[in-house]
């Protein structure tokens, strides 16, 4: 059956009305965020960041990977300080399942940063503890972008070229350049107005879609070397070492699409990157295909995230880790028939 209008999620009133109560707010994504946490972030920052309103981002320093730095070129905002943390009034979490997971920087980290102080959390991760006071979790969603633009419509609130393009890239990426189930015809009505509303679609194809930094270049190199298959052909796995992410030019901020490489062999459906971004800790990238779920893998090892595309990161060495967590995915995948 089709219809004309794509069906979108309500946004709820409530969430406007708290947002737009708000005069010091702070946006805060995820760890090592990806172009739906900044997009969605910086959208909602120079969306709401006028009226009076001084809307400030969490970016703690090392936080932004060599490839999206762009997105934070596209348009003016302020990083929040400690002590803007300390006056802000509320907080709006953007694509961030768990409040652990809030980039807030190592020092607020520790702390009850939010003190009393409204959260309004907003994602589309199906496992979000609904950690906020007022949570909006679209758990069916493709991106924290696509709902974003729902509450700016809903708000009325103007869509400029810069915030298009942000919104546009957070819906391309999450949707794995339009390819993932999650590529609906609510999506793609989403892009499609945003394009009418500028966003700068050669841009973003070009530098988040087809174009790698050498480091970047460097890094894959050093995965697709890596990758193995293990199990009957349908599990790989590849892995980054402390010295090799280091000696490609990149850092801990630029892991996270090279999980792609082991995914991408026909007949995988299991697919793990493991990546010693900083010493001592290896951080696991889990994707699933066809039938296979990896969240509840991504649990067992203290993670979370989505079905199909799930994280964790484990003390340990890269050689130990790896040998722990590939003997419990050849278990794990059984229950796939
Ligand atoms: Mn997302």
């Amino acid at each position: 059956m089709q219809s004309n209008a794509p069906t979108s999620p309500a946004v709820p009133d409530e969430v406007i009305e708290a947002i737009t109560r708000l005069r010091a707010p702070i946006a805060i994504s995820h760890v090592v965020p990806d172009a739906d946490a900044l997009g969605s972030s910086l959208a909602t920052v120079l969306s709401f960041g006028s009226d009076g309103r001084d809307f400030k981002l969490a970016l703690p320093d090392g936080s932004l990977s060599q490839r999206l730095a762009f997105l934070a070129e596209l348009a003016g905002f302020s990083i929040a300080s400690a002590d803007d943390f300390a006056r802000a009034d509320g907080f709006v979490v953007l694509d961030t399942a768990k409040k652990k997971r809030c980039n807030v920087g190592a020092d607020l980290k520790q702390t009850d940063w939010s003190a009393g102080r409204p959260v309004i959390n907003i994602d589309h991760h199906e496992g979000n503890t609904r950690f906020g006071d007022i949570n909006w979790i679209v758990g069916d969603a493709g991106s924290t972008c696509e709902l974003v633009f729902y509450l700016l419509r809903a708000a009325e609130v103007p869509i400029t070229p810069a915030v298009a393009s942000l919104l546009y890239a957070g819906i391309q990426t999450d949707t794995l350049g339009f390819s993932l189930p999650s590529t609906t015809a609510a999506a793609l009505h989403a892009a499609a107005f945003l394009i009418e509303s500028g966003a700068d679609v050669a841009l973003l194809g070009e530098r988040l879609g087809r174009s790698q930094r050498k480091s970047e270049f460097e890094l894959l190199r050093v995965v697709y070397a890596n990758t193995k298959i293990v199990g009957e052909g349908d599990i790989a796995y590849s892995f980054a070492g402390y010295d090799e992410i280091h000696d490609a030019g990149c850092t801990a901020a630029d892991i996270d699409d090279q999980i792609s490489v082991p995914r991408s062999l026909d007949g995988v459906r299991l697919a793990m990157l493991f990546t010693e971004g900083r010493k001592g800790a290896t951080r696991i990238n889990f994707r699933g295909s066809g039938d296979v779920t990896v969240v509840d893998l991504a649990s067992e090892f203290g993670g979370g995230g989505h079905s199909q595309a799930a994280g964790a990161v484990v003390d340990g060495t890269l050689d130990e880790v790896i040998a722990k967590v590939i003997r419990r995915a050849k278990e794990y995948i059984k229950k796939f028939s």
